[in-house]
C-alpha cells in the first residue's frame, strides 16, 4: 500500500484550516489537521513545498517510520510549523490504517478504556450576569464541566470573553469562532495582572454560590503571570476547588513551576502550545502538572500524543487535550481515540465548530449528556466535502495580542 497523492487543502468555513489528504494506489484515504492559527499558510506550504514530495511512493503502512523519517531528516527539529506538517501526515497514516484495517484508530491504539469521555465547555461574561446565563446556556448543552472566564474590571477587552466580539449570532453566547479575528492586523487587547489577581477569586466565589459545589469549574491564565502571581492565583482558589488552572505561566521557564507547585494543591493544566514529548519531560518527571494539555494538531500527531500519555501514567498525570475550534475536526478525532484509548483520560475540550465547519467535514464523533465519544466508523470517522471547502477560500486572521498601560508587549 504506497502513498500515490497528497493534497494539501485550505479552506476557511468559520475559520482557516489546513487539511492533508493523502490517497494511497489502493484507493484508501486519510486526512490530517495541520492548522496552525494565524499562521496557516506558513505550514500549508512547508507541507507542499518539502514534505508532499517525500510523501509520494512511501508505504503507507509504515506510520512509526514515516514519522521518524520526517522528524530526524529535517535536521531542524521541533517547532509548530514543522510539527503541525509532521501531526497531519501521523494522523492521515492513522486514519488509513483504521480504513485498511477496518476498525476505528482507537481499536489500533488498544481498545476503549472507557465507554464516553466528559467534555468541557467554554462560558464567558465581561459581567457576572452574562457568565450565569452562559453558564446556563452550557449546561444545556448538556455540559457538565465548564471553564469560566470574565472580563476584569478597568480592561476593556481580554482573552476568553465572548462579550468582547463574536460572529453574527454567537455574540455574548459563544466564543466558538475566537479567538483570531478575520483582519489584515492582530487586534490590540489589554491587561493587567494586579487587577486579574484581584478579581478572579471573587468570580468563582460568586459562581460556586450561585452553581454549589459540585460542578467541575476550569480556568485559563492563558501565560500571563509569572510563576510568583500564579502560586499566589492558585492558592486564592483553593477554597473554589477548581478542576484546574490552566496556562497560569508561560511555561518556557519550566522551574517556575517548581515555586507555583510547592505553594498550591489546585492543579495545574500546561501543554497547548507544546509541539513535542520532550516539552513534557520535566514537567512530567517531577511532577509539577496535572493535565497535559498538548494537542494531536501541534504536537506530531497520534503516535506522540499516545506516547506522551503513557509517560504521564506513570505519575498519575492525565490528559486535557486542547480542543479550540482552531483544532480541526480532523485532529479533534484524531485525539478523541487516543483519550478513548488510554487509561489515564482526564477531560476533553470541547468548544463546538460552526455549521460552515461541520457541513466541510463530515463527523462520526457525537457529544451526548456532556460526554465524547470518536464513533466506531474505521479510521478517524472524518471525511471532507471537497466542494463544500472550495466555497470557503483562506481568509487572512490574526490572534489579538496585549500591551499593558504604559505601552508594553504582554503575552497573550
Ligand atoms: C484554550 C486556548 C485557546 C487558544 C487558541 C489560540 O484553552 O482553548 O487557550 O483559546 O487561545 O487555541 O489559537
Ligand atoms: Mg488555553
Amino acid at each position: 500500500m504506497r502513498i500515490e497523492k497528497a493534497e494539501v487543502i485550505v479552506t476557511s468555513p468559520d475559520r482557516n484550516f489546513v487539511t492533508l489528504k493523502l490517497t494511497t494506489d489502493d484507493g484508501l484515504t486519510g486526512l490530517g489537521d495541520a492548522t496552525l492559527n494565524g499562521r496557516e499558510l506558513a505550514v500549508a506550504s512547508y507541507l507542499s513545498e518539502h514534505v508532499v514530495p517525500l510523501l509520494i511512493g512511501r508505504d503507507a503502512a509504515q506510520i512509526e517510520d514515516t514519522w521518524q523519517f520526517l522528524y530526524r531528516s529535517a535536521y531542524w527539529r521541533r517547532g509548530p510549523v514543522t510539527m503541525a506538517s509532521i501531526a497531519a501526515v501521523d494522523m492521515a497514516l492513522w486514519d488509513i490504517k483504521g480504513k485498511a484495517a477496518g476498525m476505528p484508530v482507537y481499536q489500533l491504539l488498544g481498545g476503549a478504556s472507557r465507554d464516553r469521555m466528559m467534555a468541557y465547555g467554554h462560558a464567558s461574561g465581561k459581567e457576572l450576569p452574562e457568565l450565569f446565563d452562559s453558564i446556563r446556556h452550557h449546561q444545556e448543552l448538556g455540559y457538565r464541566s465548564i471553564r469560566v472566564q470574565t472580563g476584569v474590571p478597568g480592561l476593556e477587552s481580554i482573552y476568553g470573553i465572548a462579550s468582547n466580539k463574536g460572529l453574527p449570532g454567537n455574540e455574548g453566547v459563544r466564543y466558538d469562532h475566537e479567538p483570531a479575528q478575520r483582519g489584515a492586523l492582530p487586534a490590540q487587547e489589554d491587561w493587567d495582572t494586579r487587577s486579574y489577581l484581584r478579581h478572579v477569586p471573587t468570580v468563582f466565589e460568586a459562581v460556586r454560590n450561585e452553581f454549589g459545589p459540585e460542578m467541575p469549574l476550569l480556568h485559563d491564565g492563558h501565560h500571563r503571570m509569572t510563576p510568583l502571581q500564579a502560586a499566589k492565583l492558585g492558592k486564592s482558589l483553593e477554597p473554589y476547588d477548581l478542576f484546574w488552572l490552566e496556562d497560569c505561566t508561560p511555561a518556557e521557564n519550566q522551574e517556575g513551576l517548581r515555586l507555583v507547585r510547592q505553594h498550591t494543591t489546585t492543579p495545574l493544566a500546561i501543554g497547548e502550545i507544546f509541539n513535542t514529548v520532550w516539552d513534557f519531560q520535566s514537567l512530567i518527571k517531577e511532577q509539577l502538572i496535572d493535565y497535559v494539555r498538548a494537542a494531536s494538531t501541534h504536537f506530531g500527531g497520534i503516535s506522540p500524543l499516545k506516547k506522551v500519555m503513557d509517560y504521564a501514567a506513570m505519575y498519575q498525570i492525565r490528559s486535557g487535550f486542547h480542543g479550540p475550534t482552531d483544532i480541526s475536526p480532523v485532529g479533534f478525532a484524531a485525539q478523541l481515540h487516543v483519550g478513548l484509548a488510554i487509561h489515564n483520560y482526564g477531560i476533553q475540550e470541547y468548544m463546538q465548530h460552526g455549521d460552515k465547519t461541520n457541513a466541510v467535514f463530515e463527523q462520526a464523533m457525537t457529544f451526548a449528556d456532556g460526554y465524547l465519544h470518536p464513533g466506531n466508523k474505521p479510521g478517524l470517522g472524518v471525511e471532507l466535502d471537497t466542494d463544500e471547502a472550495g466555497k470557503y477560500p483562506y481568509e487572512t486572521a490574526y490572534l489579538p495580542y496585549n500591551r499593558l498601560a504604559d505601552g508594553t508587549v504582554h503575552d497573550w
